[in-house]
């Protein structure tokens, strides 16, 4: 007999200067909002019966405990840690602890920008990372974190 389906959650965390994106800067991060692009993520999280939640910080301290509230919470996170991929180990402890199916997400293709966005600390955590297509990169990576869990109920 088929097994039921559970309903996915995905926590989505933005971290600091996200909630800025459309408003400043447009031709790095583009024109998209962060409102539009958590609307276009639950529109596509809804679609397949999963939910999403987003959460935007600029605090280092409030995206680890947001982190960590997902243990119990969520099945997998969606990460932009944005300026704190390259410095915060505490953020990369937190992931490390919830020990759920991270993806690191970035708007930008950092490959090709600056030596010091080339550290990811974060990424170890992380079971992949979507990066280069904009807005885009979050909705690539949803579809990977749902297809990632399927797999993993399936099994
Ligand atoms: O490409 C990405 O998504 C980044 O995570 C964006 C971060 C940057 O520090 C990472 O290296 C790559 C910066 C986010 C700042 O967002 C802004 C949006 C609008 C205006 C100014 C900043």
């Amino acid at each position: 007999m088929a097994r039921a389906r559970r309903k996915l959650r995905i926590l989505v965390v933005h971290g600091p200067n996200l909630n800025l994106l459309g408003v400043r800067q447009p031709t790095v991060y583009g024109t998209t909002t962060l409102a539009e692009i958590d609307r276009e993520l639950a529109k596509r999280a809804a679609a397949h019966g999963a939910t999403v939640w987003s959460y935007q910080s600029n605090v280092e301290g409030e995206l680890v405990t947001r982190i960590q509230q997902a243990r119990t919470t969520a099945d997998a996170i969606l990460i932009n840690a944005a300026a704190y991929t390259h410095t915060s180990v505490a953020i990369r402890d937190a992931l490390d602890a919830v020990a759920l199916p991270a993806i690191e997400v970035h708007l930008s293709h950092l490959a090709r920008r600056e030596d010091f966005r080339q550290i990811s600390l974060v990424g170890p955590a992380c079971i992949g990372q979507v990066s280069g297509f904009g807005a885009s990169s979050y909705y690539l990576a949803l579809e990977a974190a749902i297809a990632h869990l399927e797999k993993e109920d399936q099994r």
